[in-house]
């Protein structure tokens, strides 16, 4: 029978051994004698993996039978990194595999090196939609994510000896990945372009047909949580050609054009938008988001309707984040399929859409915020376009009732922006067709308010729009990228492991042992192994040889004007030229500092792409000068990712978060840094300013402007010009002294410059002094490495609130209303 063949695994060393040889001879035909690192990474990933498929079968049966209601998170990115270690760090195997895997002459660490990040995002939004289903798992929360299977992750970044970057495609599926499911029974045909004809019976409703259609296939990778059985579903889509497509060509003889086609059909998936705080407006990009959503929406459909409930209840059983707007098709899309479909009228169907989804906002910058032009939308979805005219106009006609006569506040707030072409305002859209919408740290959320979506706090209310500070895991973020801090806390906790893992507020019985020398000492040693570990790194790779014994400055994110890694690579110069002032005598009592840098610039990003070549060159130089080599060294690490991230982070003494005020909607990296230890550097914007408020200001070195200033501050730049020699000749120094060729032909640096000297959008010039000065006080505090180790000890005690886990918790309560479950 069924149950008789269904297999239960054992977890006993010899157990592992034997599924991992099992996996090798007959799941890759491979034996000891020709199992190399990659095979045996296969092997030990494939044995893994049959734990993690029982317990994803599991789950989803538990979720299937208990039928309640259930959150999906809609993300076009999921920055996963690598699977290897957290699925065995989650399901508490690592140590049983470690000598289960030794016994036959493999070292587990080698194993984890084979495995390739899952690079399906840019940055800060794909890295949190990663650390959520983490979270979701964790706490046995119903959760499943969707996105796109991209056949090409985020370029990868390689830098020429000039210091300029190149991208090459990033064919992470090359080696097959063992951690996904095809699952060619689950698919769905999406339609593109075609007519839309409406009814002439006054029901509202359409008919589209016509145009192209596409297939949907899915693809599940399994999302373990920590210590328990749940085991959710990140479900990822690939776009194939229907069966038959275009036979018309073939017909005709046109071999080439049907095959043309198909290749169009497989474009969609093809690679991941590496467009970050930018847009474009690309056809590709827009058939992304819509073969994405139409799929998700279609498949959550089709489960809420297996439940046999009526569909008015959909809302009681269904919760749907929008990850930013990127997926707000969404909207019109579920209207779409309610009324033209479903047979559901208007204000029933608004009613059930306004009551499922949920909308985060991730950024204020102006050009980040979507807008599609009306006739590309019109011709690729004239369905969706006519829906989006109709709710635009049902709700300015609702906006004229409440502020009668206020046709400026109609503009304002239309989901139309008038121009040539129109444009549709997909924040607008996100906002009037979610329940709540949220910002992603105190200060990014008041200015969502404020600013952005002012005019709908003063239609909808306040109670709408809510603050849910952003998290990160604290598996990957601690107990991987630093397993022996991990172990000295829970030694010194003397809680289990995963206790403290999955109440992260635990950290703070660390403050009972500040004043214990002994425990400082090993906290130090840690530090200090970390830094030896990153320096084999970098040797190893890239060549360059790394003090060990220095500070540790780290400064790691996508690479981006409001970000300022310009003011931080300007502030090295400075430094650099203090120094090469100073007596030898002067010199000895200086602290050295390697400065790290690493991110990737968008393409077509050309200042941030300067800003690359700047470190790179001020790296060849002040490297290499015998007055300051052994003081101070740059280094910019190439190909950043979430591997990288795990080596950099437990290695800083101090990182660098300088946007200007305002601008940075939380950050996350800043979190990472402080969870291992590591001190702040940074302005008083996102989630640096909680963080402050956790572990004191003492322990964190704040300068800067603040955002309530900022505006006041560019008009004076417009109206009111002074020059960068008046408001800072430090920098105004540093300025000369890179136009005038320290760094090699300094005319090609002028682009860059010059944002700085006109216009200075980003306020270098105006943080530049406090920004100096605050790095003295860095160099200051180092010295005493008592206390340092004391501040450092205190920070990661105070990171409890920036669990993932508590982030996850407040969207599941205050915002899908959701319940955790436990697996039988
Ligand atoms: C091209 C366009 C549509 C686009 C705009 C913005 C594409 C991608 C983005 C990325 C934005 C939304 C992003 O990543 N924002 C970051 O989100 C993080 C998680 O909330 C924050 O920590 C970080 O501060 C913010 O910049």
């Amino acid at each position: 029978t069924w149950k008789d063949g269904l297999r239960k695994l054992d977890t006993d060393v010899p157990s592992i051994t034997k599924s991992f040889v099992n996996h090798a001879q007959t799941s890759l035909g491979r034996q000891a004698h020709n199992l190399d690192y990659l095979g045996a990474y296969q092997a030990a990933a494939l044995s893994v993996r049959d734990n993690l498929i029982i317990n994803w079968n599991d789950t989803q049966l538990h979720y299937t039978r208990k039928t309640g209601k259930r959150a999906y998170y809609l993300s076009l990115e999921f920055l996963m990194g690598r699977a290897l270690d957290n699925a065995l760090l989650n399901l508490g195997l690592k140590e049983k595999y470690t000598a289960g895997i030794d016994k036959l002459g493999f070292s587990l660490e080698g194993i984890l090196e084979e495995e390739r990040d899952a690079g399906l995002g840019n940055g800060g939004l794909g890295r949190l939609a990663a650390c959520y289903l983490d979270s979701s798992a964790s706490q046995e929360l119903p959760v499943w994510g969707y996105g796109l299977r991209y056949k090409y992750g985020i370029f990868k970044q390689l830098i020429s000896p000039e210091g300029q970057q190149l991208e090459a495609p990033d064919p992470w599926l090359e080696h097959s990945n063992p951690w996904e499911l095809p699952r060619l029974d689950v698919t769905y045909e999406v339609r593109f372009y075609g007519n839309s004809d409406r009814f002439t019976d006054g029901s509202g409703r359409a008919v589209w047909a016509g145009g192209q259609e596409v297939v949907a296939v899915a693809f599940d990778c399994m999302i373990p949580g920590c210590d328990t059985r749940t085991t959710n579903n990140l479900r990822l889509w690939e776009s194939t050609p229907k069966r038959g497509f275009d036979l018309n060509s073939f017909n005709a003889g046109d071999y080439v054009r049907a095959v043309e086609s198909s290749n169009s059909a497989e474009a969609i998936t093809s690679v991941l938008y590496p467009d970050d705080h930018t847009t474009f407006g690309k056809e590709l990009r827009l058939k992304q988001q819509y073969f994405w959503t139409a799929a998700s929406l279609a498949d959550i459909i089709r489960r809420f309707k297996n439940t046999g409930k009526s569909i008015s209840e959909f809302p009681d059983y269904v919760a749907i984040q929008l990850n930013d707007t990127h997926p707000t098709l969404a909207i019109p899309e579920l209207m779409r399929i309610l009324i033209d479909e479903e047979d559901v009228t208007w204000d029933a169907a608004w009613n059930i859409v306004t009551n499922t989804f949920f909308f985060t906002n991730h950024t204020v910058l102006p050009e980040a915020l979507e807008k599609w032009p009306v006739p590309l939308m019109e011709h690729l979805l004239p369905r969706h376009m006519q829906i989006i005219f109709d709710i635009n106009m049902l709700f300015l006609q609702s906006v004229e009732r409440k502020f009668p006569g206020d046709r400026e506040r109609l503009a304002r707030m239309s989901l139309i922006e008038e121009g040539v072409p129109q444009n549709i305002r997909m924040a607008h859209l996100a906002c009037i067709g979610s329940h709540k919408v949220n910002g992603v740290a105190e200060l990014h959320s008041e200015l969502v308010r404020t600013t952005i979506l002012k005019d709908f706090v003063e239609y909808f209310g306040i109670s709408k729009f809510g603050n849910v500070t952003n998290g990160i895991t604290p598996r990957r973020w601690l107990d991987q990228c630093n397993p022996t801090l991990s172990d000295l806390i829970t030694d010194t906790l003397k809680l289990p492991k995963t206790v403290w893992l999955k109440d992260l507020y635990k950290l703070k019985g660390l403050l009972d042992h500040v004043e214990d020398e002994n425990f400082r000492v090993e906290w130090a040693t840690i530090k200090h192994a970390n830094k030896a570990r990153l320096a084999r790194y970098v040797r190893a790779n890239l060549g360059f040889t790394v003090n060990k014994d220095a500070m540790f400055d780290v400064q790691i994110k996508r690479l981006h004007e409001y970000k300022r890694q310009t003011m931080n690579i300007l502030g090295v110069i400075h430094r650099y030229l203090s120094l090469k002032k100073m007596t030898a005598e002067e010199r000895k009592t200086v602290t050295p500092r390697n400065v790290f840098f690493a991110g990737k610039a968008a393409p077509g990003y050309y200042i941030a792409k300067l800003t690359i070549r700047l470190i790179v060159n001020v790296a060849h130089v002040v490297n290499a000068d015998p007055d300051t080599k052994d003081l101070l060294n740059v280094f910019f690490l190439p190909d950043y990712s979430v591997s990288l991230a795990e080596l950099l982070i437990p290695a800083s003494d101090i990182s660098q978060h300088i946007s200007t005020a305002g601008t940075e909607a939380s950050g996350t990296s800043n979190m990472k840094f402080c969870l291992n230890g590591g001190l702040l550097v940074g302005t008083v914007d996102g989630a640096n300013i909680e963080i402050a408020e956790e572990v004191g200001e003492q322990n964190v070195f704040f300068f800067g402007h603040l955002s309530s200033s900022v505006e006041d501050i560019r008009f004076q730049h417009i109206h009111h010009p002074v020059a960068v020699e008046e408001k800072s000749p430090a920098l105004a120094n540093v300025l000369d002294q890179v136009s005038s060729g320290l760094f090699g032909d300094g005319s090609i640096y002028n682009p860059l410059l010059d944002t700085i000297r006109h216009g200075d959008h980003y306020l270098v010039t105006d943080d530049f002094d406090s920004y100096i000065q605050a790095l003295r006080l860095v160099e200051e505090a180092y010295k005493d490495q008592t206390e340092w180790v004391k501040k450092s000890i205190r920070t990661t005690a105070k990171m409890g609130k920036f669990s993932s886990d508590r982030a996850i918790q407040d969207y599941a309560q205050e915002y899908w209303n959701i319940e955790s479950t436990k697996v039988q």
